[in-house]
């Protein structure tokens, strides 16, 4: 009798050990667990500062780059890279016309988008306008209009005391009725009547880098 007791307050013990082991075992597990959950939040809270201050590093670098870009670009194209009708020469922009016109209305579709007809004073300028116009004929800021035989360039200067490229036997003034200039093939130049239609050249400075 006294042994049963015995015997069955001992199992009594063990099961309240086994009792409280396995709630010593689960409750660490339980530990554990929130302690991991810690962990990969914690983790998660520095990978995604790590990221952010990554992308807002690559924005800045981005930007950058872009601007270094549109600076070269504009190194490259100083006439500007998405005006493709003006071309860079020796510190100016020139437009070849795709229209053929009289000298008149040349001159005054230059002023509109705020340039001239071309005034030509250096043998490289020259060069640049005759391979440029491919024997074409494109009318240039000189004239004789005002009075015959004085050919003037269009900002007023003195033709005939810089430098000419007038083809051989011109200006002849033919019909006395010949007192615009364009350049013809080889890039000479020629007088014509001023009504004659031809495209044309128009001259502006290039912007400032
Ligand atoms: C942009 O150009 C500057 C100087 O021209 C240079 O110091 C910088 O590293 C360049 N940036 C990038 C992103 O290439
Ligand atoms: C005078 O110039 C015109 C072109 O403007 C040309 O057609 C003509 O043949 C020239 N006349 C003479 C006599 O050279
Ligand atoms: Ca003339
Ligand atoms: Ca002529």
């Amino acid at each position: 009798m006294d042994k049963e007791r015995l015997q069955d307050e001992l199992r009594i013990f063990r099961d309240r050990n086994f009792l409280r082991q396995k709630l010593r075992s689960s409750l660490t597990v339980y530990v554990l667990l929130a302690l991991s959950y810690l962990l990969i939040l914690i983790l998660f809270a520095v990978s995604l500062s790590r990221v952010s201050v990554l992308s807002s590093q690559l924005t800045k670098m981005h930007n950058e780059l872009k601007r270094n870009h549109s600076s070269n670009d504009f190194k490259l194209f100083p006439c500007g890279p998405e005006a493709r009708e003006w071309e860079y020469f020796s510190g100016k922009c020139y437009y070849f016309s795709l229209r053929e016109t009289s000298w008149q209305r040349a001159k005054v579709l230059c002023e509109e988008v705020h340039s001239r007809l071309a005034i030509i004073n250096s043998h490289a300028q020259q060069n640049f306008i005759m391979y440029r116009t491919r024997n074409q004929r494109f009318w240039i800021g000189l004239s004789d209009e005002n009075s015959e035989g004085e050919w003037k360039w269009i900002d007023g200067s003195d033709s005939t005391t810089g430098f000419t490229y007038w083809k051989e036997g011109e200006p002849n003034n033919s019909g006395q009725n010949e007192d615009c200039a364009h350049v013809w093939t080889y890039g000479e130049w020629n007088d014509v009547r001023c009504t004659y239609e031809c495209y044309y050249i128009c001259e502006k400075p290039a912007p400032p880098l």
